[in-house]
Protein backbone atom coordinates (compact mmCIF):
# COMPACT_ATOMS: atom_id res chain seq x y z
CA UNK A 1 0.00 0.00 0.00
CA UNK A 2 2.84 2.35 0.64
CA UNK A 3 4.39 1.56 -2.57
CA UNK A 4 1.21 2.45 -4.43
CA UNK A 5 0.95 6.01 -2.82
CA UNK A 6 4.92 6.93 -2.65
CA UNK A 7 4.80 5.86 -6.52
CA UNK A 8 1.14 8.00 -7.15
CA UNK A 9 3.82 10.82 -5.41
CA UNK A 10 6.12 10.47 -7.86
CA UNK A 11 4.34 10.36 -10.65
CA UNK A 12 2.52 13.35 -9.40
CA UNK A 13 6.27 14.87 -8.94
CA UNK A 14 7.09 14.10 -12.18
CA UNK A 15 3.99 16.12 -13.57
CA UNK A 16 5.00 18.94 -11.80
CA UNK A 17 8.55 19.08 -12.53
CA UNK A 18 7.22 18.48 -16.24
CA UNK A 19 4.84 21.25 -15.99
CA UNK A 20 7.11 23.85 -14.73
CA UNK A 21 9.93 23.12 -17.37
CA UNK A 22 7.48 24.19 -20.16
CA UNK A 23 6.77 27.18 -18.53
CA UNK A 24 10.39 28.80 -20.51
CA UNK A 25 10.46 32.53 -19.83
CA UNK A 26 10.64 34.29 -23.57
CA UNK A 27 13.28 36.55 -23.59
CA UNK A 28 12.38 39.86 -24.72
CA UNK A 29 15.56 40.67 -27.10
CA UNK A 30 14.49 44.05 -28.50
CA UNK A 31 16.99 45.39 -30.95
CA UNK A 32 17.65 48.86 -29.04
CA UNK A 33 18.68 50.46 -33.03
CA UNK A 34 19.81 53.92 -32.75
CA UNK A 35 18.82 56.18 -35.00
CA UNK A 36 22.34 57.47 -35.42
CA UNK A 37 22.02 56.77 -38.82
CA UNK A 38 20.42 60.26 -39.34
CA UNK A 39 23.34 62.01 -40.97
CA UNK A 40 25.36 59.14 -42.18
CA UNK A 41 25.80 57.93 -45.56
CA UNK A 42 27.78 54.63 -46.87
CA UNK A 43 29.75 53.95 -49.94
CA UNK A 44 31.22 50.69 -51.14
CA UNK A 45 33.71 51.14 -54.31
CA UNK A 46 36.38 49.09 -55.75
CA UNK A 47 39.97 49.88 -54.29
CA UNK A 48 42.99 48.08 -55.72
CA UNK A 49 45.45 46.45 -53.37
CA UNK A 50 47.41 43.08 -52.47
CA UNK A 51 47.30 42.15 -48.93
CA UNK A 52 46.83 43.19 -45.05
CA UNK A 53 49.28 46.24 -45.45
CA UNK A 54 47.73 47.56 -48.46
CA UNK A 55 44.33 46.99 -45.62
CA UNK A 56 45.63 49.10 -43.00
CA UNK A 57 46.98 51.56 -45.29
CA UNK A 58 43.68 52.09 -47.16
CA UNK A 59 42.07 52.06 -44.16
CA UNK A 60 43.98 54.76 -42.76
CA UNK A 61 43.47 56.91 -45.84
CA UNK A 62 39.69 56.95 -45.52
CA UNK A 63 39.64 57.01 -41.86
CA UNK A 64 41.86 60.20 -41.97
CA UNK A 65 39.05 61.57 -43.87
CA UNK A 66 36.92 64.24 -41.16
CA UNK A 67 33.50 62.90 -41.00
CA UNK A 68 34.44 59.03 -41.97
CA UNK A 69 33.49 56.75 -38.89
CA UNK A 70 33.82 53.70 -40.34
CA UNK A 71 36.29 51.92 -43.57
CA UNK A 72 36.88 48.30 -44.03
CA UNK A 73 38.55 47.28 -47.03
CA UNK A 74 38.24 43.65 -48.38
CA UNK A 75 41.54 42.01 -49.83
CA UNK A 76 39.49 39.85 -51.66
CA UNK A 77 36.83 41.45 -53.10
CA UNK A 78 38.98 44.39 -53.46
CA UNK A 79 36.88 46.64 -52.76
CA UNK A 80 35.58 49.28 -49.40
CA UNK A 81 32.89 50.11 -47.45
CA UNK A 82 32.70 53.54 -45.99
CA UNK A 83 30.27 54.91 -43.74
CA UNK A 84 30.70 58.63 -43.16
CA UNK A 85 28.87 61.65 -42.01
CA UNK A 86 27.24 63.29 -45.22
CA UNK A 87 27.17 66.70 -43.66
CA UNK A 88 30.90 66.74 -43.26
CA UNK A 89 32.44 64.85 -46.27
CA UNK A 90 31.65 63.18 -49.49
CA UNK A 91 33.05 60.02 -51.48
CA UNK A 92 34.93 61.78 -53.92
CA UNK A 93 37.06 63.10 -50.73
CA UNK A 94 37.43 59.32 -49.44
CA UNK A 95 38.26 58.60 -53.33
CA UNK A 96 40.85 61.07 -53.13
CA UNK A 97 42.46 59.88 -49.91
CA UNK A 98 43.11 56.96 -50.56
CA UNK A 99 44.05 57.73 -54.20
CA UNK A 100 46.53 59.88 -52.36
CA UNK A 101 48.16 57.09 -50.61
CA UNK A 102 48.87 55.20 -52.94
CA UNK A 103 45.75 53.62 -53.88
CA UNK A 104 43.42 53.11 -57.36
CA UNK A 105 40.28 53.67 -56.67
CA UNK A 106 37.40 53.14 -59.36
CA UNK A 107 37.24 56.76 -59.70
CA UNK A 108 40.48 58.06 -59.08
CA UNK A 109 44.12 56.85 -60.01
CA UNK A 110 46.49 56.13 -56.77
CA UNK A 111 49.43 58.40 -56.62
CA UNK A 112 52.39 57.36 -58.41
CA UNK A 113 55.18 58.66 -55.52
CA UNK A 114 53.01 57.17 -52.57
CA UNK A 115 52.68 54.12 -54.91
CA UNK A 116 56.39 54.00 -55.59
CA UNK A 117 57.21 54.37 -51.79
CA UNK A 118 55.04 51.35 -51.00
CA UNK A 119 56.17 48.05 -49.63
CA UNK A 120 57.42 45.63 -52.40
CA UNK A 121 54.03 43.41 -51.61
CA UNK A 122 51.80 46.12 -51.65
CA UNK A 123 52.74 46.93 -55.40
CA UNK A 124 50.00 46.14 -56.60
CA UNK A 125 48.80 45.35 -60.39
CA UNK A 126 47.25 48.47 -62.02
CA UNK A 127 45.21 46.19 -64.20
CA UNK A 128 43.75 44.10 -60.99
CA UNK A 129 39.98 43.90 -61.24
CA UNK A 130 38.00 45.03 -58.71
CA UNK A 131 34.79 45.05 -56.94
CA UNK A 132 35.55 41.32 -56.88
CA UNK A 133 32.89 38.48 -56.03
CA UNK A 134 35.37 37.72 -53.25
CA UNK A 135 34.31 33.87 -54.72
CA UNK A 136 38.01 31.93 -54.80
CA UNK A 137 37.42 31.27 -58.47
CA UNK A 138 40.20 31.63 -60.94
CA UNK A 139 38.06 32.55 -64.04
CA UNK A 140 35.54 34.27 -63.72
CA UNK A 141 32.52 33.61 -66.84
CA UNK A 142 29.12 34.50 -65.08
CA UNK A 143 29.15 37.78 -67.03
CA UNK A 144 29.23 36.09 -69.96
CA UNK A 145 26.41 35.73 -72.83
CA UNK A 146 25.44 32.64 -74.03
CU1 LIG B 1 49.98 45.28 -49.29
Amino acid sequence: MKKVILSVAVIAAMGLTSCNSQTKKEVNTSTTEVSQELAMANTTFGVRGNCGMCKKTIEKAANSVDGVSNASWDVDKKKIDVSFDDSKTDAMTIHNAIAASGYDTEMVAGDLDAYDGLPGCCKYDHEMAMNQTGDKKDDDDSNQDH
